[in-house]
């Protein structure tokens, strides 16, 4: 029975689950549990429905031992009465190959709430009403390098806007306005391609947890990384980012956003820095002090940085830093070194915090030295697609893929990078 001032309905928020990112043992159990403990907390909150805004799984293909484990979980969830409505993110999508994301939602299992087509230029996008709450869904899914901004600037937001009732409306990008300083580099698009009123804007792409509100936006929700997909998220995780999802009381108006902290596992930080110290020093004192910390049970994080005066970066080994940590009981030691540089050997001028972006540094700082003649292949669009190359040429022969097969493979989504035959979906 409803009663007066009692909430009526409630949808769970999650995001960026990343399922099968993680190959360590250790991590990819802490990655699933906090799937599990998820969606352990929707069946126990009794949602009506749950809202995976994208990168469910870390790749379109994902590592299928993860994604079995994943479906399962899912099943349990809507063999109780709960939909799971889902969008695509920039890794779970791929633009010429199905994605587990297809293979669910064509079994039943999740529903992929971004439908439409293009109508004399302009994309008309359909609503899935939740059967039992009435919420109205409608999203715009990610696509590769940030180019579903292609996709906002053509939508057709005026019937969006005109449709009554509770509206939430889903995406997978960086919003211009909204966008933290250290994504800089990450492609956004401006609040003003979304279509205004929505009660609720469901956002995916961007790890951290925001909630804002924007005029005509009201709000904006980000609830950031399940767990990790990124050695990044695991930095900031360290440095104490919680990680959680949302859920979300309405009826005619969204009434509450409560956060669900996700923990799976303590961390620590460690960050030294080398800087007027040469390698022996350096590497001695690292070690010496790394010695004393108390790791037990944890995941550590351990950032290495600076200009040593002499010797080489290599002389601190990330092998020797793992074994002290693990000998202390550290459950998983990530090491960091990308920010470690040495006078003495000064080839390597590019500098970054993690290996994207000292690769997209790189590409951007020699893409003027290429001389060809396609507009395309040059300056900030060049970068991209050099990127996006780089990102499919790195993807491995699976198991039980002939050596023909994956050329053929590796081809095609080489070809398709380069933006020859996308079609919406
Ligand atoms: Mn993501």
């Amino acid at each position: 029975m409803f009663l007066w001032g009692e909430t009526m309905y409630k949808f769970a928020h999650i995001s960026d689950c990343h399922i099968g990112a993680n190959r360590d043992p250790v991590l990819k159990n802490l990655e699933f549990t906090a799937f599990s403990k998820a969606l352990d907390v929707c069946v126990r909150e009794k949602v009506d429905f749950i809202l995976i805004t994208g990168d469910l799984f870390h790749a379109n293909i994902p590592d299928m031992e993860m994604a079995n484990e994943a479906v399962k979980k899912m099943k349990e969830v809507t063999d109780k009465g709960i939909p799971i409505y889902v969008i695509y993110g920039s890794h779970d999508y791929s633009p010429n190959q199905t994605s587990m994301v297809d293979i669910l939602d064509s079994a039943g299992l999740i529903k992929k709430i971004v439908k439409g087509k293009i109508v004399d230029g302009k994309l008309k996008l359909e609503f899935t009403v939740d059967p039992k709450t009435g919420a109205k869904l409608v999203g715009i899914s990610a696509r590769k390098a940030g180019l579903e901004k292609n996709y906002f600037e053509i939508l057709d937001r005026e019937s969006l806007e005109k449709e009554q009732g509770f509206k939430i409306f889903a995406f997978h990008s960086a919003i211009l306005e909204l966008k933290p300083e250290f994504l800089a580099e990450m492609e956004a698009v401006p609040v003003s391609l979304l279509p205004r009123g929505f009660d609720y804007y469901a956002g995916g792409h961007i790890h951290q947890h925001c909630e804002t509100s924007l005029p005509n936006y009201p709000r904006i929700v980000y609830p950031g990384a399940l767990f990790a997909g990124y050695p990044r998220d695991f930095e900031q995780s360290a440095n104490g980012v919680s990680r959680g999802f949302l859920i979300i009381h309405f009826d005619d108006k969204v009434k509450a956003v409560n956060l669900h902290e996700v923990h799976v596992c303590d961390y620590l930080y460690y960050e030294y820095d080398a800087s007027n110290k040469n390698s022996v020093q350096a590497r001695k004192e690292l070690l010496e002090e790394l010695s004393q910390i108390d790791a037990q049970g944890k995941v550590v994080v351990v950032k290495v940085k600076g200009e040593l005066s002499g010797g080489r970066a290599s002389d601190i080994s990330a092998h020797e830093i793992r074994n002290i940590l693990t000998e202390n009981g550290a459950i998983h030691v990530i090491v960091n070194r990308y920010g470690l540089t040495s006078k003495e050997y000064t080839a390597l001028k590019v500098m970054g915090d993690d290996v994207a972006t000292i690769e997209s540094r790189l590409i951007k700082e020699n893409i003027g030295a290429v001389h060809v003649t396609n507009e395309e292949l040059k300056g900030e669009k060049g970068v991209k697609l050099a990127l996006e190359i780089l990102k499919v040429l790195r993807q491995g022969q699976k198991l039980n893929e002939s050596k023909k097969d994956y050329m053929e493979r590796i081809q095609k989504a080489a070809i398709e990078v380069l933006g020859l035959g996308e079609v919406f979906r």
